[in-house]
């Protein structure tokens, strides 16, 4: 059940305007930001992603939802993203190659931000020279991955098989068509199923590695 049932609905009828409109007031009355995504905005994605498997909705409805869901995000990420701390560590985050799904993205790099680390965004449709550079040239101590296609999650095998070489750099995915065993299986270290979780498993896997 929603929290904000006008939040889910304009996120889920793309109405941008309304979206930002709607945050602000609840960010001015002081409401908590965090349900706001978890229980109205994501919740309104996943309806908008079911009608399109349904057939009930097409790429521009996606589209639509997804730049309104991403105003209400821009709004309330200097909320959650403290700054002036000494970082916790720095870390790499991209969409693996193929993918342009990066509000999940998105949300993990806000998430890890919150919690102290430093984040390397390396954008969409990242080939595994990209997250090596991160590594190599950039000092990120884990790789983050995440993909959204049945089709692109397997690419995370190639970037897994890809960074054998850097083996105290532990990389976590994420993503919706991801499951711990199939993590497990291509030999990845970590398998995060939402933005918090990847805090919690990055500190986790640096833990182990000090
Ligand atoms: C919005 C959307 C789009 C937008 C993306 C815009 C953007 N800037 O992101 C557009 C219109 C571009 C799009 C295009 C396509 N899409 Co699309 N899309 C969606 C939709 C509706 C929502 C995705 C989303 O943002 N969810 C909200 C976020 C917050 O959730 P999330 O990404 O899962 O992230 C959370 C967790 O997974 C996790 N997480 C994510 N990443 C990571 C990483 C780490 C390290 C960790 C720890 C955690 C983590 O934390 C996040 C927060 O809690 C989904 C449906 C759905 N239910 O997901 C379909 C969906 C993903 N799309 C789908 C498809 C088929 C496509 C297209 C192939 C359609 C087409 N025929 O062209 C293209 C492919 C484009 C491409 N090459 O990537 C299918 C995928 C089916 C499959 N299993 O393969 C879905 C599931 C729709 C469906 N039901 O069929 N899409």
């Amino acid at each position: 059940m929603a929290v904000n049932e006008a939040l889910y609905q304009a996120v889920a009828s793309g109405k941008k305007k309304q979206v930002q409109q709607i945050v602000t007031e609840a960010v001015e009355r002081g409401d908590e930001v965090l349900p706001l995504l978890d229980e109205s905005m994501i919740p309104a994605m996943q309806e908008v992603g079911d009608k399109f498997s349904r057939g009930d909705a097409f790429i521009p409805e996606m589209l639509i939802a997804a730049r309104a869901m991403q105003a209400g995000v821009d709004i309330i990420e200097p909320l959650l993203v403290n700054s002036g701390h000494k970082p916790v560590a720095r870390v790499c985050i991209g969409t693996v190659k193929g993918d342009l799904h990066d509000i999940g993205k998105n949300l993990v790099i806000i998430m890890m931000k919150s919690a102290g680390f430093e984040v390397i965004d390396l954008g969409t449709d990242c080939e595994v020279e990209k997250y090596r550079d991160a590594v190599i040239n950039q000092g990120a101590k884990v790789v983050l991955a995440s993909a959204l296609l049945s089709t692109t999650m397997t690419y995370m095998k190639t970037l897994v098989d890809g960074m054998k070489d850097l083996p105290d750099v532990p990389i976590v995915l994420g993503g919706a068509p991801l499951t711990q065993e199939y993590v497990d299986e291509i030999g990845a270290h970590g398998y995060g199923r939402d933005a918090s979780d990847a805090v919690r498993i990055v500190k986790d896997l640096l833990a182990k590695t000090a």
